[in-house]
């Protein structure tokens, strides 16, 4: 029988935290599955009585649940970015309730991005301080990959909602892949391509993968086309800028807690000069150019296209 959550996470604080962040994603899964997210759809209204864009209603939820564990003293969101306090005592949590809502009509998949780190804020430390992080994909599958500082490796469960009833919220979530290399391969996923007008060494990155037949596998979605690295063991995703088109992607909500994921797998991740994970954490709202994936991958890119333009 499958391993599953409630037995793979120790007692403790933390269990307690993805926990609540499992029940947020199992409600976020069920909106979408219902439609939430397309304009004339009415689930967006179960929350009180006001019409929330969905994206702001899974910021809720999550608040909610985290507020509910008890553990967690500080979060801040994507769609709320100021630290604030969450009502408990151990961590602080950053999150993006729902990355890729651009996606949601095209019905590809989207997800929630997680970082959990062991204090009251997150200013002063850097990404190699977190104790996990991960995402929750919203696909034809709802899933949970994520990695934990003190084990090996990346992690991934399957949301599957039939259980006993002697079973706990966490067995809902049944163990499905471990993560523990990515390659060299030829896949790659070329965010921000609308940069490589001024940023002409991502233009010969992009005839390089080209001129070498790599294969193309890009969403639009960070979540799914970051998770494919894990899923396939190999390739590379950027999203590099450039002055016509600057960085989009938050630092503390979107490209640390998936560096954190992709480095635990075996991967490695840069902004171009540096690991994702050594960059100091000065404010909540930075955002930065981004490169997952196989270590010659990674190299090629900070060779080729390095560091951001200010
Ligand atoms: P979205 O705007 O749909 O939420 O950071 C958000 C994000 O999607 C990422 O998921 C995705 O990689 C990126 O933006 C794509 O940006 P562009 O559509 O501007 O290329």
């Amino acid at each position: 029988m499958a391993q599953t959550l409630e037995t793979f996470l120790p007692e403790g604080s933390l269990k307690r935290c993805i926990e609540a962040l499992t029940e947020a994603a199992e409600e976020i899964s069920s909106l979408l599955r219902k439609g939430a997210g397309l304009g004339g759809l009415s689930s967006v209204n179960t929350f009180g009585d006001q019409q929330l864009q969905v994206d702001v209603l899974a910021d809720q939820i999550i608040e909610t649940a985290l507020q509910r564990s008890g553990v967690v003293e500080t979060i801040c969101s994507e769609e709320n970015s100021k630290e604030r306090p969450c009502g408990g005592t151990g961590f602080a949590v950053a999150y993006d309730p729902l990355d890729g809502s651009s996606i949601i009509d095209t019905n590809f998949a989207v997800g929630t991005i997680f970082g959990i780190l062991k204090d009251g804020s997150f200013i002063g430390h850097k990404g190699r301080e977190f104790v996990a992080a991960g995402c929750f994909v919203y696909g034809p599958r709802t899933e949970l990959t994520f990695a934990v500082s003190d084990k090996e490796y990346a992690h991934q469960f399957i949301f599957i909602p039939t259980v006993s009833e002697d079973s706990t919220s966490l067995d809902r979530w049944k163990k499905n892949h471990i993560f523990t290399a990515i390659e060299s391969g030829k896949l790659f996923a070329p965010g921000n391509l609308r940069s490589t007008v001024d940023n002409i060494g991502y233009q010969k990155l992009v005839n390089y993968w080209m001129s070498n037949k790599y294969q193309l596998r890009y969403t639009g979605g960070m979540v799914p086309d970051v998770n494919q690295l894990l899923i396939k063991g190999k390739g590379v995703f950027c999203n590099p800028a450039s002055l016509s088109s600057p960085a989009k992607l938050r630092l503390l909500f979107e490209c640390i807690p998936l560096a954190f994921l992709i480095e635990k797998a075996g991967g490695r991740s840069s902004n171009g000069s540096v690991s994702l994970l050594d960059i100091p954490i000065t404010g909540t709202e930075e955002r930065s150019q981004v490169c997952y994936g196989a270590k010659e991958e990674v190299e090629r890119f900070d060779a080729m296209v390095g560091q951001m333009f200010s």
